[in-house]
């Protein structure tokens, strides 16, 4: 099943109207791409004053404390949840497992996603996409399923989380010659500083309810400066570095409104039906 095929019911219209409308402006975000890195050096718990506190709740006299790197908007994050039992001592428990849902009326669909990493001292970390922001009047939105084990058994706990619009649009769709719908984030932050910047995308495919990465894709980029139409040279394509990162690099030679225009090229062919760009501020 395809959430995107749905045109014609509300829901449909709505994800239409959510998932490929750009709206441009301004704020500012952090992605790490080295953040997520599966690297034993890099499991070690983070400082909970980098993050912000997204929601916490309390299940079963263990509480359940969701931080992300930011606000949470519809975009790519690093998630982290710390769970501790009633007396306040870190719960590590290796087979926590979470991923995230959005329940939109009678449907449901997920996102991008990595079984989240145990740190150490309670916490646990996972990459996620969320590809909508939630819309207030379908009901509960994004939620962070939290499943436990308890004497060989799973349970689920339902963490609701916020998720609104992102003032730049960082997570694009489009259609494939080969891969249908593919979701494209960019992980660059809302503003940056003139000059040349490491610019890393995650992409994904939909297949049903799962978002499998794709790293057979070179994505060709090039830069467009609003005010004057001028691009920059200097940018290089991104190339795969695995589990569906890609990075390459942008030059910003000038202050001002900029533009990053991505061809998605599979194959000695350009691939992607949909135009995708990102807006960045360059300051
Ligand atoms: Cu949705």
């Amino acid at each position: 099943m395809n959430i995107y095929s749905r045109i014609g019911t509300i829901e449909g219209l709505l994800y239409s109207l959510f998932a490929f409308l750009i709206t441009f402006s301004i704020s500012s975000c952090t992605s790490d791409l080295a953040k997520n890195s599966r690297d034993e050096a890099n499991l070690i718990p983070p400082k909970e004053s980098d993050l912000v506190r997204i929601t916490d709740t309390t299940w079963r006299d263990n509480s359940y404390t969701v931080y992300a790197d930011a606000k949470l908007n519809n975009k790519y994050h690093t998630v982290y949840l710390h769970v501790k039992d009633k007396s306040g001592n870190p719960i590590n428990d290796k087979t926590l497992d979470f991923y995230p849902e959005m329940s939109m009326g009678r449907m449901k669909h997920g996102g991008p996603y990595e079984h989240p990493l145990a740190l150490g001292n309670g916490w646990y970390r996972s990459p996620m996409v969320f590809i909508m922001a939630d819309i207030p009047q379908m009901g509960i939105g994004w939620q962070l399923h939290t499943i436990r084990s308890h004497e060989g058994k799973k349970d689920t706990l339902a963490i609701k989380i916020p998720v609104t619009a992102a003032a730049s649009m960082r997570t694009m769709s489009s259609g494939t010659r080969d891969d249908s719908r593919v979701f494209i984030s960019c992980l660059l932050p809302d503003n940056v500083k003139q000059g040349k910047h490491q610019i890393q995308f995650l992409m994904n495919k939909m297949d049903g309810h799962h978002f499998p990465v794709l790293d057979n894709y070179v994505i060709k980029l090039k830069t467009n400066m609003l005010s004057m139409g001028h691009g920059s040279s200097g940018n290089v394509a991104a190339e795969s570095i695995g589990r569906g990162y890609y990075e390459g690099t942008v030059n910003f030679s000038m202050a001002g409104s900029w533009e990053v225009l991505i061809e998605l090229w599979k194959d000695g062919k350009k691939a992607n039906q949909d135009d995708i760009k990102y807006r960045v501020q360059v300051i």
